[in-house]
This record gives structure tokens, C-alpha cells and sequence, in this order.
């Protein structure tokens, strides 16, 4: 099925890192949830957004928390469609690991501590809602708009 993606970036300066749940809820917020990529030219083209931000790492939607070794996406807890995960990774390190951090470095992914306070959040969103509250305000804007088609392609 085809997703449309209306995608923002939360790209803040140092006193607001977010951690995986206060990046949840601040997508929530904009009527979205955490981005969860789904193929590896979704990868691709949030790699060579992400990597002319800071570099470091951002969150995505999905978690191992209920289920060690399980990662689930989104609300909803959808499977991980996709993975891409860097050299290693996932290694639950001390057995505390388990929310999906995307290294903006070299587009793979780790798993982290979900209280880690991470620079970057990225959210997708269906439909384009005011940020209200929220600051930077720039974040209201969306970074990129695309669909990924059920063929995994994306049309930007
Ligand atoms: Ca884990
Ligand atoms: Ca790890």
C-alpha cells in the first residue's frame, strides 16, 4: 500500500535532546508518529536528508521493549519492515538497548538507550498540521514530502 509522508525534523540545539518517548510524543503532537522507514531507498533518501544535519544520531519508531529481540514499529506495533542495521548493532548493550537510533553518520542504524538524549527526531505525518507549541517553530514545516510506493519506490 502506498504511505505518504509528510517528514519533519526536530534539529535542536543542545538543551533539547529528546529522548525516544519525548520524540514519540512530540510527533505526536503534530498528528504524526516517529518515522519508520521501510525500504532501503526510504533509507537512502533520509540518509542524504539527515546527513547535511548534525552529525549524530536521530529517532525512529520502533523499539525491542516489550519483546527483547523484537522490534516493533510505530502505535501500533507493527513489524520492522526493514532493517539496516551497522556493523554489531542490534547488541542490547547492557541489556538496555532497545530503541531505534538512525546514525545521520553513514545511514545505519543502532539500537540505544531509550532515555539516551538524542539531537534529532524525525517524524512522518499524513496531513500538515499547524506545530502549535512547539518550538523551534521551524520544525513546522515539513523537511521533504513523499510517497513510498507499494513497489518500495519513493516518489518525492
Ligand atoms: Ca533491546
Ligand atoms: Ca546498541
Amino acid at each position: 500500500m502506498a504511505r505518504k509522508v509528510h517528514l519533519r525534523i526536530w534539529n535542536s540545539a543542545a538543551f533539547l535532546k529528546r529522548t525516544w518517548d519525548d520524540g514519540a510524543a512530540y510527533c505526536d503532537r503534530l498528528g504524526g508518529e516517529l518515522l519508520v522507514i521501510e525500504t532501503s531507498e526510504e533509507n537512502e533518501f533520509i540518509y542524504g536528508i539527515l546527513k547535511n544535519q548534525t552529525k549524530t544520531w536521530a529517532w525512529l519508531g520502533c523499539s525491542d521493549r516489550s519483546t527483547e529481540g523484537t522490534w516493533l514499529c510505530y502505535a501500533a506495533a507493527s513489524d520492522l519492515p526493514f532493517e539496516n542495521w551497522a556493523t554489531g548493532q542490534p547488541n542490547n548493550a547492557n541489556g538496555n538497548d532497545h530503541c531505534l537510533a538512525f546514525h545521520n553518520t553513514d545511514g545505519m542504524w543502532s539500537d540505544s538507550k531509550c532515555d539516551a538524549q538524542l539531537v534529532h527526531t524525525v517524524c512522518e505525518t499524513t496531513s500538515i498540521q499547524e506545530d502549535e507549541g512547539v518550538t523551534p517553530s521551524s520544525s513546522a514545516t515539513p523537511m521533504a514530502c513523499y510517497t513510498l510506493g507499494s513497489d518500495g519506490r519513493l516518489r518525492v
